[in-house]
């Protein structure tokens, strides 16, 4: 329900975010298991991570008709996407059509940020404020804040000395940015930058692009979707859904082979030319089962890439500045459409700022340390996340004892099942750390997790149980596994976000379950099977009542 400020409400469930967990939670608590429950969010509309990343050439990189909501068939045969990735506004109008089929709006508080939330121990309630002067009490608080909605900030020196105009890919303006005649400067060049400088470039008068870390970037080959394929794909969507959940990263990829030392050296290159044409991540998840695991074998798609980008990149120069050097497959792998092309432009600029790094933002550019100023009307800055914890952190968690989440994890994140956390009772976390989260299908991975909370949630409401919590112990085997099986990959041997090295300060600890989707399900099934096995309940239904 919407709900008044100033006056505390006593509600079932509290959920946080109207992005796709948001907005499927709060339809699992209220319609399916009855329950009173509110949604905060901070937008003024549904959508989440689609609602504030609205930069020019935002899209999934997912086939659109995979990256939907699979539960409900009505939706998903009522809903047509347009273009095999479908683009930042089509996604928007997809959740706020599904925000509207399921009469969700009337729930949800917009433009209403958490600022704290405490669990009171006496009561078995969690008490959450919100910026807009409500206090609700609530058995259960769910977050559906997302992993990658706070962003990055980093502590440039002079940043805010810059006189022009100032934009972020993470939270860009509703009214469309126009760029003609300006000259434009834009810093980094991971997923977000790669889909929005060709754009830019198109339009700006000049772009500079201040590059740290080149990316394997490969073909996303969007296209529109044609009438058969649509029909095609409606009619036999119970297969595709049941293939994608059971792949590894929650798409399925028939050209997976085992091992790339199966093949001989040309039939690797055929392979690799295959997956690259076929575009979106079948390089990077869908070429050899080894890729993500054989140093050897990621040096050949590596090398691969480096080959395609000095095809398509005229200045042999540029191209060496744009091949990547980190091992192949360990960081996201962003999709691109004729990105490398646009270093051939007349008006584009790379600058290496590994090599000269940034000394400060002046009031019309940036100054590096070589001495050169580069001069822009508008600072675009693409720089990336404070991934996983930076948006829980924000809603200021306090569980028993009064201990921070912060507390909790100071020494590095550790969770069971990526679900819960110990010390924090009945606080779920969807797409949490130490789950498959980013690297599975969000859509899919985001239904797992509601579908195994609302379950417990109905387990607990029909066996009289106030409050559920991972053992201590559990905890620290979920955090282990985690950490054998990431270990047994390339990945954590870059610094990523999915380290949390990109963030000053923060514990280096790679923070998603790799072991694949179907394996993770199957073992969230199983515990919840066996009367939530590792989880410490609590019953006394004499509490539950006159929380102040
Ligand atoms: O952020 P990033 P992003 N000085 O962290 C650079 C998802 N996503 O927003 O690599 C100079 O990847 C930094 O350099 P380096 C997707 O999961 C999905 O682009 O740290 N540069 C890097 O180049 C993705 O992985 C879609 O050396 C600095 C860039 O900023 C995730 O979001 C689309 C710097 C940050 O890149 C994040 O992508 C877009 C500094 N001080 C994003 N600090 C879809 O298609 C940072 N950088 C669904």
């Amino acid at each position: 329900m919407s709900i008044q400020p100033h006056t505390p409400v006593h509600l079932d469930a509290v959920v946080v975010g109207a992005g796709f967990a948001g907005l499927y939670m709060l339809h699992a608590l209220r319609d399916r298991l009855g329950l009173k429950a509110t949604v905060f969010e901070a937008a003024d509309d549904v959508g989440g991570t689609w609602y504030w990343n609205r930069y020019p050439g935002a899209r999934c990189d997912i086939d659109s008709y995979d990256y939907s909501f699979s539960f409900s068939d009505e939706i998903q045969q009522e809903w047509t996407w347009s273009e095999k990735y479908a683009a930042q506004p089509e996604i928007m109008k997809y959740l706020q059509f599904v925000a509207d089929k399921l009469k969700l709006r009337p729930d949800i508080n917009f433009e209403t940020r958490v600022v704290s939330s405490t669990y009171d121990e006496h009561a078995r309630r969690w008490v959450i404020r919100t910026d807009r002067g409500h206090t609700v009490v609530c058995k259960y608080y769910i977050s559906g804040a997302g992993t990658l909605s706070n962003a990055a900030d980093p502590a440039f020196k002079g940043k805010h000395s810059f006189k022009g105009e100032v934009y972020s890919t993470s939270a860009w303006p509703h009214e469309p940015v126009d760029f003609t005649g300006k000259t434009v400067g834009i810093i980094g060049t991971g997923a977000s930058a790669i889909q929005a400088i060709p754009l830019i470039a198109q339009q700006a008068k000049h772009l500079t692009v201040f590059q740290r870390t080149p990316n394997y970037t490969v073909p996303l080959q969007n296209c529109r979707e044609t009438e058969e394929e649509v029909k095609a794909i409606k009619a036999n969507y119970a297969e595709i859904r049941k293939q994608s959940k059971a792949a590894l990263a929650g798409v399925a990829f028939p050209s997976m082979r085992t091992s790339m030392f199966d093949d001989t050296p040309e039939q690797v290159q055929q392979h690799l030319e295959y997956c690259w044409n076929a575009g979106g991540f079948s390089l990077w998840l869908g070429a050899y089962g080894d890729v993500l695991t054989d140093e050897k074998a990621s040096n050949i798609v590596a090398e691969f890439v480096r080959s395609k980008i000095r095809q398509r990149v005229t200045d042999p120069k540029t191209a060496e500045k744009l091949c990547p050097r980190y091992l192949y497959g360990t960081k996201r792998q962003p999709c691109e459409t004729r990105y490398y092309e646009t270093y051939n432009r007349d008006n584009v600029a790379l600058v290496d700022v590994k090599a000269d790094p940034i000394q400060q933002i002046t009031e019309d550019g940036i100054d590096l340390e070589s001495g050169q100023s580069v001069h822009f009307d508008c600072l675009i800055y693409a720089t990336g996340f404070d991934a996983f914890t930076g948006p829980l952190y924000k809603l200021g968690v306090k569980g028993r004892g009064g201990a921070t989440l912060q507390a909790h994890w100071r020494t590095g994140v550790r969770t069971n099942l990526g679900l819960m956390s110990h010390g924090f009772p009945n606080f779920f976390m969807i797409t949490g750390p130490q789950s498959p989260s980013v690297l599975f299908n969000m859509p899919l991975g985001i239904e797992q997790h509601v579908e195994w909370i609302a379950d417990a949630i109905r387990y607990m409401e029909d066996n009289g149980l106030e409050a559920i919590e991972p053992a201590l112990e559990e905890e620290v085997e979920w955090d282990k596994l985690v950490a054998d099986i990431a270990n047994a990959t390339l990945l954590p041997r870059t610094d990523t976000w999915y380290t949390g090295s990109n963030i000053p300060g923060k514990p280096r600890k790679f923070l998603v379950y790799l072991g694949g989707g179907a394996a993770y399900k199957q073992t969230c099934d199983e515990v919840a099977r066996n009367g939530y096995t590792g989880f410490v309940f609590e019953s006394d239904p004499s509490l539950s009542a006159n929380v102040a």
